[in-house]
């Protein structure tokens, strides 16, 4: 296995400057927007460090970016770490209270937002007294922000990177949980070339002539990390994506007009593409492989996409605690509907409640160790220490292990949902059904869709008074719509006359699971 000795004094802005001079005029980034090369984008990163120097940010600081796949989500991300700031990703499908938690948890000082997304942050712009700076990608740009585009210009295209050590926190990206607040996730610049290194070479075989396309967005370490470190660390370019990935046909034009080799995709946008009916009149020929995380990847899928594709894909586990994929099938290595065997630089074991090894083929939680494992949450101490667990990471997940060493996922161990790839937690469905007058009381499971995937399903009893009619169910999904994300509203509405409880009033959702 082969890891890269980091430096002591190490910057992570490494991974795109490493490409210099050699590659300055290669295209580094392709997208409907700009397409840019890597001598571009370095000149950019050099002068949006500058801006953010002017505006008195140094090491240490937080610089937030809340904005869809562009060259500017780029620059900004490689012009925090050179700096020494440190980037916050943030999900563009959040609402403003969410924003506000993260921009406040993090004490972020500069944001980065585009003019589509700006509402949500003027809303809740004077809560945050910490935010001194916003700057808005676009042109409508309200007084007291700036603008990108005249922010930048006229700085100078070189700029010496901050030398900060390998153990820096470069990084902050958000995760939720079953209980209390979204959890800052550091990590620090070594992890950065490691993860590339470990899974993106070692693993996938990314080569210098490769062209990665994500429908992870770039706020996701699964994102960032495929579409962007793990590419421009071999010199190979990556495709963005400014819209929604949800939208199949936005995929397809994509693949179409900019030829990846590599496409990394969620289980559910693989079943969305295998849906279209017209799949077949587009050409996969520029794809040599696949790549699916953010939850299983059911067998069918897998098959059905082999079949009408010819392409394989390689499924793997990773979380945003260790950064990216620690489990993982490869080329030529898989088994379809495992998420692998642990890559090589990783560790992981099986264990009961009592915290031993599971025999051999039971099933047990899974721990994992590694180099590029982040060491706590932010402002989190209590869950910190359940999680971080000296070298080892509890995950959260019940896995198995069959005779060939392949690890098969069998759920959470706790209730959380990953939909989409995307985490849903069951307590904030049911308060915000719980928020409707129409709702009484109410339960979230995960339920199978038909094709093997996980959607929110959710048990509703109704106030006196209320009807359980087909349009109030809809207008119950429309409230969730409103009130959260899109992708975390039920899909089913069940009213029930009672929900099954235990002799002390708690809800058996093991019951509703069936
Ligand atoms: C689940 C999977 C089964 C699992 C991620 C690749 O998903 C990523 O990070 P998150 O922090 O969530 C982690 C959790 O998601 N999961 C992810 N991949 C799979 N379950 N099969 C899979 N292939 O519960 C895990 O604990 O959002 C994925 C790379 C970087 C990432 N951050």
């Amino acid at each position: 296995m082969h890891l890269p000795a980091i430096p002591t004094y190490y910057n992570a802005v490494e991974i795109l400057e490493r490409n210099l001079p050699e590659r300055a005029g290669k295209v580094a980034l392709y997208s409907a927007a700009r397409c840019l090369s890597f001598g571009e984008v370095a000149a950019e990163v050099n002068q949006v460090g500058h801006a953010l120097k002017a505006l008195g940010i140094r090491f240490g600081d937080y610089v937030a970016i809340l904005a869809p796949d562009s060259p500017e989500w780029v620059t900004v991300f490689f012009a925090t770490l050179k700096i020494g700031a440190v980037h916050v990703g943030l999900n563009t499908l959040l609402k403003p209270q969410e924003y506000a938690y993260m921009l406040r948890d993090s004490r972020t000082r500069a944001l980065v937002v585009h003019q589509a997304l700006l509402p949500a942050i003027l809303e809740i712009r004077e809560q945050l007294p910490q935010l001194e700076h916003v700057i808005v990608i676009g042109d409508d740009v309200p007084e007291g922000s700036l603008r990108y585009a005249d922010w930048i210009s006229g700085q100078p295209t070189e700029l010496a990177a901050e030398a900060t050590h390998r153990d820096d926190i470069c990084t902050l990206n958000y995760s939720s949980g079953t209980t209390g607040d979204p959890k800052g996730i550091p990590h620090a610049h070594k992890d950065l070339p490691l993860t590339a290194q470990l899974w993106g070479v070692n693993v996938l075989g990314l080569r210098e002539d490769d062209r990665t396309f994500a429908t992870a967005k770039l706020f996701f370490t699964f994102g960032t990390g495929g579409n962007l470190l793990f590419p421009w660390y071999v010199g190979a370019s990556c495709i963005l994506l400014a819209g929604p990935p949800r939208v199949a046909a936005n995929v397809l034009n994509t693949i179409q007009q900019f030829q990846p080799t590599i496409l990394y995709n969620a289980p559910t946008s693989y079943a969305a593409l295998l849906a279209m009916e017209n799949l077949g009149d587009y050409d996969f020929s520029s794809l040599r492989l696949c790549v699916s995380a953010g939850e299983s990847l059911p067998a069918p899928i897998w098959q059905g996409w082999k079949e009408r594709t010819g392409l394989d894909i390689i499924d793997g586990i990773g979380c945003t605690e260790i950064y990216h994929i620690f489990i993982s099938n490869r080329p030529g290595d898989m088994r379809p509907g495992s998420s692998g065997k642990p890559v090589p630089g990783f560790e992981v074991k099986l264990m009961d409640d009592a915290e031993q090894e599971v025999a051999a083929g039971d099933i047990g939680n899974l721990w994992v160790k590694g180099p590029t494992t982040a060491l706590f949450y932010l402002h989190q101490y209590e869950k910190s220490r359940r999680t971080f667990r000296g070298e080892w990471l509890v995950t959260g997940d019940k896995y198995r292990v069959d005779e060939d060493g392949y690890y098969w996922h069998c759920g959470r161990s706790d209730d959380m949902l990953k939909v989409g790839g995307i985490w849903v937690a069951p307590t904030e469905v049911e308060s915000t059904l719980l928020r409707h007058n129409a709702v009484l009381e109410c339960a979230v499971i995960g339920m199978n869709d038909g094709a093997g995937l996980t959607k929110p399903r959710a048990y509703v009893t109704l106030q006196p008074g209320y009807e359980p009619t087909d349009t109030l169910a809809e207008e119950l999904i429309a409230f969730c719509r409103e009130h959260m994300a899109d992708y975390k509203r039920p899909r089913w509405i069940e009213f029930m006359a009672e929900l099954p409880k235990t002799a002390t009033g708690k809800i058996q959702r093991y019951r509703l699971r069936g």
